[in-house]
């Protein structure tokens, strides 16, 4: 999946930021761009989706009830008649929702259809005279589904196949408005966080959509959704980057007042490598915001997997962070008063929408395996006749023994990063052709079966995450190094000790990839789960006989 991202950042930073490396051989599978660490040095594009980071991040430090209201409005509501809609939908829309005189929401999910969005059961069956499409079904848990007068509806509509004719359902998305007949919602739902935002479900009764209201065109619903989607994951890191800033102070003024056998308590390692966590997972997530939002600014056609790891890094940061500040604060973090149980109510839901984490990390590992795929499909062909193609095929067994010797691949990313983090840079450039040759091993062991390994595949994902994590901030401590900031020398801190760290987690779970001890572990597993699943519950039988 580096190999992809790689693959559209060194096109585009090659029109943009002329630099002397466009000539390297950049990647095998799973290499990274060293240009890719010029993006946190860009300054001169318009900035419409790192403005909206900083919107969110403020409102994210204040209030993530809120949050929800304005984000699932602007950020997933009407994001789809932004991106799809025809010039007289935007016209006739925009202009209301953009001073927010009429709210909106996104309708997907439903009772049967959660993290398989294809699934949806909600009809919209085109009229006889072609001028309506007659919708039916209900949509459950939609953020402000009891407040919007616009919402953005996926229904199946039956289209007929060009080839062979047969009638098909398929994806379709719809403008839809509070006032057309037929439609109606339940009320607010009661949850567990984010009180401040309506939760509820929307019904809809024969409604007539006329046919104008189609977004996006007829059975081009499933793209609609995910990207809407794709465009909104990144607005998550950046709020709780705002999150999470916020909880690290308290977490803070209490670990620097607070005195216990005699000293503030900050002055416990105990508490230091817990404040120290704090601020790393703060770092990271902002940079892969800043980093994803920029990605959008300049353009770059596909962001998706950069979005979908900032969610998912974001949302398990923000909680650990919380939990931590809790922890900290000790009986007082637990008391209503400190205002922190709130927030770690509120987090709980972040993992969860906009794509479950778990879903989220069989997307990532997936999209990504397909492009070495692709490129192990490249080397299948030569492979095939060897003697009209040696050249390739000694490139790439060369590059292999290199990295199995543990000799430089011609990727380096020395000029890139700043010399003083050379080696965190060199961390990465490790890791990155380790898991390359996993990758490889993986698909040649595996092939197209790897999609149902998805033991395996979290692995995979969570590899990706923490190598994108690392150069994330290896180019942004980089950039304040050679800018002089005064907060350079602390954001090399961060960035050694986090690449340090993700290192180690990368070697472990490319480790687990391959090893006897954890395919054992993964079966046993498997077979632990069903039995419990078939006994409904703990199967082993209480000590005192009950
Ligand atoms: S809204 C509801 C959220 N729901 C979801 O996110 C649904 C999750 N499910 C999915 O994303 C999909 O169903 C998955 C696809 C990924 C599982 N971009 O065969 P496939 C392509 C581009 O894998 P499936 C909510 O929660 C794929 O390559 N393309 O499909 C409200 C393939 O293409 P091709 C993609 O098995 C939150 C094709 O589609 C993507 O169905 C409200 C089919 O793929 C993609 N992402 O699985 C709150 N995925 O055929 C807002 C797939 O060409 C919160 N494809 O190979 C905001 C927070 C901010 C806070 C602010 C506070 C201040």
């Amino acid at each position: 999946m580096l190999h992809h991202l790689c693959t559209r950042l060194t096109s585009l930073l090659r029109k943009r930021c002329p630099i002397q490396h466009w000539n390297q051989p950049y990647f095998q599978i799973g290499l990274i761009s060293p240009s890719f660490f010029l993006l946190h040095q860009r300054a001169q594009y318009a900035s419409e989706a790192a403005t909206y980071a900083r919107v969110v991040e403020i409102v994210g430090m204040h209030d993530l009830g809120v949050g929800i209201t304005l984000v699932a409005h602007q950020s997933i509501g009407f994001k789809g008649i932004l991106l799809f809609g025809t010039k007289s939908q935007k016209e006739k829309y925009l202009p209301k929702l953009a001073t927010g005189e009429t709210i909106a929401a996104f309708c997907l999910t439903e009772l049967g259809s959660g993290s398989d969005a294809d699934s949806i059961k909600t009809t919209a069956e085109k009229s006889a005279d072609g001028k309506y499409f007659i919708m039916n079904g209900s949509k459950l848990w939609i953020s402000n589904g009891g407040i919007a007068e616009i919402f953005t509806v996926f229904a199946k509509t039956l289209i007929t196949d060009e080839t062979s004719k047969e009638k098909k359902a398929t994806l379709t998305a719809f403008i839809v408005e509070k006032n057309f007949e037929g439609v109606t919602h339940g009320p607010p739902e009661k949850k567990m966080g984010i009180k401040a935002s309506n939760t509820a479900e929307v019904y809809f009764d024969n409604v007539k959509v006329p046919a104008e209201n189609v977004l996006g065109g007829i059975g081009n619903g499933f793209n609609v959704a995910m990207n809407i989607l794709n465009n909104g994951r990144f607005g998550m890191a950046s709020a709780l980057g705002g999150t999470m800033r916020g909880v690290i102070a308290k977490a803070v003024d209490h670990a620097a007042n607070r005195i216990q056998f005699g000293k503030e308590i900050y002055n416990f390692g105990i508490i230091q490598e817990k404040i120290s966590r704090m601020a790393m997972l703060q770092y990271v997530t902002e940079s892969m915001a800043y980093m994803v939002s920029a990605n959008m600014d300049m353009k770059v056609p596909e962001f998706q997997i950069e979005a979908a790891i900032s969610k998912i890094f974001a949302s398990e940061a923000a909680w650990y962070v919380t939990d931590e500040c809790i922890q900290v604060m000790g009986g007082m973090g637990f008391m209503k008063g400190a205002g922190v149980e709130r927030i770690l109510r509120d987090l709980r839901i972040f993992r969860i929408f906009e794509g479950t984490n778990d879903i989220l990390r069989l997307f990532v590992a997936l999209i990504g395996i397909e492009h070495a795929g692709i490129h192990l499909k490249e080397l299948q062909n030569p492979l095939m006749s060897p003697l009209q193609n040696t050249g390739v095929i000694v490139k790439k067994l060369s590059l292999k023994a290199k990295r199995k010797l543990g000799l430089s691949t011609g990727v380096s990313l020395d000029g890139i990063v700043h010399p003083e983090l050379a080696k965190s840079g060199a961390l990465v450039t490790k890791s990155i052709a380790h898991f390359g040759d996993c990758i490889e091993s993986l698909l040649i062991r595996h092939g197209s079966n790897v999609i149902d390994e998805q033991f395996l595949l979290t692995r995979v994902a969570d590899v990706a995450i923490d190598l994108y994590a690392m150069s994330v901030v290896l180019s942004r401590a980089s950039r304040s190094l050679k800018q002089g900031r005064a907060t350079a020398q602390h954001e090399k801190l961060l960035c050694e000790t986090w690449c340090l760290e993700a290192a180690e987690r990368v070697g472990e779970n490319l480790a687990a990839l391959n090893s006897t001890s954890h395919k054992q572990m993964f079966n046993n597993m498997k077979v632990i789960s069903e039995t419990v699943v078939e006994n409904n519950g703990v199967v082993s039988s209480h000590p005192l006989g009950f």
